[in-house]
């Protein structure tokens, strides 16, 4: 396979390339792709040196896939352009996927409704992957109605400059600031922008990419984003009422076949999931496995997964994967 990474010095690109290594995704031509101030800086994929081009020049080299993580606007002026060149993107931002024309997919959950006509395919919210996953078994059985949902997102979700922000804050060093507010020892009850509604654009995003993902809107969700001074994996409180009741020995049991989901659940040992142990890992962990007792068949969980991993450059490259085992590019 040809394929591209487009975003490919950014963080989201670094881990692509680190998880394409380590997958053996099937590289026969690997172009790493970049804004023109990093044209022509070299980059390392399996011992080897690579060096950067730009966008114009990727779309002339056609290939067969690009994955992007370039940000929104990179994805809208560009992606049509590879599509149209026949190549099919995996693209990591916000900006198609609430388009009724795209598809959005986690793998696990929807890969099938991909097709070949599929040329621009969208990876969810690092902050609604993780979440579906969890829940997906546990809707087929009991049927979703609603969920209310509080993230602890990681810093490294807003960027390089909020990374910095936090470890010059630790080490008391003045800098740039991403947050309007120190973070360090501190807590941010705001993850990217507010809209009109009161509501940021993350909780919109939590709020409307599952009903897509699982191709359902008889349940609805309501959330609340929050940032908290961690450098890398986003955790989440989840409170889901079903239409029909549960058994958590069952629930344990689902979340423990779940593909791409992995129970850590003993209050006895002091064993749930935490950022620490979701680290460069692929899978989505749950525990804290509860039933809410203020309302009947409402059960309440802890999620966390490594953001930029199942979050962000596993999942698209999962994507990929499909694709290529399909026989869709
Ligand atoms: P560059 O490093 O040249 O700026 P991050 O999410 O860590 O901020 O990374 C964003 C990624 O998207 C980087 O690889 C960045 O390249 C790339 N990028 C940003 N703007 C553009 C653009 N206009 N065209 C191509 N790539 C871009
Ligand atoms: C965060 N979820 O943690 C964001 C980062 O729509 O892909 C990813 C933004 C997106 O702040």
């Amino acid at each position: 396979m040809k394929v591209a990474v487009v975003g490919a010095t950014g963080m989201v690109g670094e881990v692509m390339l680190k998880v394409l290594e380590e997958r053996n995704f099937p590289v026969t031509e690997l172009l790493l792709v970049a804004s023109e101030r990093s044209v022509g800086k070299k980059l390392i994929y399996k011992n080897k040196e690579y060096t950067v081009i730009g966008l114009a020049d990727a779309v002339a080299a056609k290939p067969q896939i690009a994955i992007f993580s370039a940000g929104g606007d990179t994805s809208l002026e560009w992606a049509p352009k590879f599509a149209e060149a026949g190549t099919t993107v995996v693209d990591n931002s916000s900006a198609w996927r609430m388009d009724p024309t795209k598809k959005l997919i986690v793998p696990e959950i929807n890969a099938n409704e991909l097709t070949k006509d599929d040329k621009i395919i969208a990876n969810p919210n690092c902050s609604t992957i993780q979440m579906v996953l969890a829940l997906s078994q546990l809707h087929k059985r009991y049927k979703m109605k609603r969920i209310v949902v509080s993230t602890y997102q990681s810093v490294s979700g807003t960027g390089v400059k909020a990374v910095k922000q936090l470890e010059n804050e630790i080490a008391g060093i003045e800098g740039d600031m991403a947050y309007p507010y120190p973070i360090s020892r501190n807590v941010l009850p705001h993850c990217d922008v507010f809209l009109e509604n009161g509501y940021t654009k993350e909780e919109m995003k939590l709020a409307r990419e599952p009903q897509k993902i699982f191709n359902d809107k008889t349940f609805s969700v309501t959330a609340t984003a929050v940032r908290v001074p961690t450098s890398g994996g986003h955790s989440e409180s989840v409170n889901v009422q079903f239409e029909h009741d549960f058994d958590l020995t069952d629930v344990r049991q689902i979340i423990s076949e779940t593909p791409g989901v992995v129970l850590q659940d003993n209050t006895a040992t002091n064993t749930y999931p935490m950022p620490m142990f979701a680290h460069d890992k692929d899978e989505v962990f749950v525990g804290r496995l509860r039933r809410d007792e203020s309302q009947p068949n409402t059960l309440n969980m802890w999620i966390v997964a490594d953001n930029l991993r199942k979050g962000a450059a596993t999942n698209a490259i999962q994507i990929a994967e499909y694709l290529i085992d399909k026989k869709l590019v």
